[in-house]
């Protein structure tokens, strides 16, 4: 890995800012190593729950032009066994670890919070933002300010690693949610998860392309709401951001860092480029630093705030 990408998240170092974002490779111990062989600098699980789900019948993908449509269902093998898989990877590799996790209520989530306190993880990730499980749970916990500030600071009370809080586009007022998270304590944020849901149809079949009927938006069609949402969140917190949404190459990653970005997430692409992509798009930083006279990551500036 080059030394001139590499930097600090939350005082710990990293030798990329580049994020493997949660469920892009599932959740067992090789999807994990093979993103970090292949140049992330951290890897977060898929959102774990208390219980194992088979999550949603398929298909729970689909692409269109402007990227892909999933309908995973948070299938997970639950915390368990999933933190197994944590645990494994930590003794084989040497970078940080996510463990993202997702409940509905503020009991289950201090509840997986004191499980990953007893495993090898580095961050504790708070997935409040599922879009995808809208019929059993309906609107995501990150819809409203006031759930996010209840469950990050219950939580916060309990988790021995840094909390994360997953937030949601698909919202009004980001930054009205993003203060509710930093005031009830969360250490840094993630955003954004998928937009919308959406819907596919295969109009020869006449039906719908996911068994789900909709799914979150990823990939580059997403990409000028997330610098959006990133932008103005980076004005109005003090708190580190891993940015996400639509990064395929360098330059998108570099965006995101001007946005105001600490650390940039990578999972769409994964699809278009191959897990290689983590190297290629470390590489594409690179020679944008080269052109553009950066000596390191922590060199590229940030955006003026909004309203500065
Ligand atoms: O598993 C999913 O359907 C899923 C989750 Br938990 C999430 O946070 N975001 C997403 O697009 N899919």
């Amino acid at each position: 890995m080059h030394n001139r990408l590499k930097t600090k998240f939350l005082g710990v170092e990293i030798e990329s800012p580049l994020v493997l974002p949660a469920g892009v490779m599932g959740m067992s111990f090789s999807g994990m190593h093979i993103s970090q062989i292949n140049g992330a600098g951290i890897v977060t699980s898929k959102s774990l729950t208390l219980q194992p789900r088979t999550g949603h019948q398929g298909p729970v993908v689909a692409e269109f032009e402007g990227g892909l449509l999933n309908c995973m269902g948070l299938c997970n093998p639950g915390i368990s066994d999933g933190l197994i898989e944590v645990n494994q990877f930590k003794e084989r590799s040497r970078i940080p670890v996510i463990v993202s996790v997702f409940a509905t209520n503020t009991e289950d989530f201090i509840t997986l919070a004191k499980e990953v306190n007893n495993c090898q993880g580095d961050f504790l990730e708070l997935n409040l933002s599922c879009p995808n499980v809208f019929d059993e749970y309906g609107i995501p916990l990150a819809a409203s300010g006031e759930e996010v500030y209840r469950i990050v600071k219950a939580v916060k009370e309990f988790s021995k690693l840094p909390v994360i809080a997953k937030l949601s586009p698909n919202v009004y007022n980001i930054v009205e949610i993003a203060l509710a998270a930093q005031k009830a304590g969360a250490d840094a944020l993630c955003l954004i998860n998928t937009v919308g849901p959406g819907m596919a149809i295969d109009a020869k079949m006449v039906k719908p392309v996911l068994f789900n009927k909709f799914g979150g938006l990823s990939g580059p069609c997403i990409k000028p709401i997330a610098l959006k949402l990133i932008y103005q969140t980076y004005s109005a917190v003090d708190i580190p951001i891993i940015g996400m949404g639509g990064v395929t190459y360098g330059i998108d990653a570099v965006e995101m860092l001007l946005a105001g970005a600490q650390l940039v997430g990578v999972g769409t692409a994964v699809y278009y480029r191959g897990i290689e992509v983590f190297d290629k798009i470390n590489q594409e930083i690179i020679q944008f630093m080269d052109e553009n006279g950066y000596e390191s990551i922590e060199a590229i500036p940030k955006l003026e705030k909004l309203n500065d």
